[in-house]
């Protein structure tokens, strides 16, 4: 297990799948869950001590409303935390966004854009923090853009 995705509530799930699916596409073993930084604050505790003890090198965490789990997380581990802030509520997702990447120093989450853009990049950025360690992964990353900009060129080649 390199990479922990935590989300705030099952009702979460289909903003946070893109997530999974880019990081099983990209081979890297992944462990996903529900807990909450307000209704389950011990598990959420609980979680981070033992799958950092079995080596999770990266935390993503994605939350809506007053989101503070990315920032429960990033309290109790010196591992990098990115954030997913999740439009949950009549605020369209800025309560979330701003609950997420306004952290005091010290305390960094990474924070990606609103859900399921920012749940892929979030699954993107852990793999090139991976990659940092692994040059297996990293030529898939590489492969991965070579593969982005070929379907750009694709589409534009299409439209004329
Ligand atoms: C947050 O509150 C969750 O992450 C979710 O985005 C939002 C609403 O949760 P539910 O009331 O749908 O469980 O904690």
């Amino acid at each position: 297990m390199k990479v922990a995705i935590f989300m705030g509530s099952k009702s979460d799930e289909a903003t946070v799948r893109p997530c999974a699916e880019l990081l099983a596409n990209l081979g890297i073993p992944y462990v996903w869950t529900i807990t909450s930084a307000h209704r389950t604050p011990e598990r959420t505790e609980r979680l981070v001590r033992e799958l950092e003890a079995q080596g999770v090198a990266v935390f993503i965490c994605a939350a809506g409303m007053a989101a503070h789990l990315a920032g429960a997380v990033a309290a109790r581990t010196i591992k990098p935390v990115i954030g997913i802030p999740v439009a949950a509520s009549p605020l369209s997702g800025m309560d979330a966004l701003l609950a997420t990447v306004q952290m005091p120093p010290g305390f960094p989450v990474a924070t990606v854009a609103l859900d399921t853009a920012g749940a892929r990049n979030a699954a993107w950025l852990a793999a090139q923090i991976l990659a940092l360690t692994d040059p297996d992964l990293a030529a898939r990353l590489h492969e991965a853009r070579r593969t982005m900009a070929a379907q750009v060129e694709s589409d534009a080649a299409a439209l004329q």
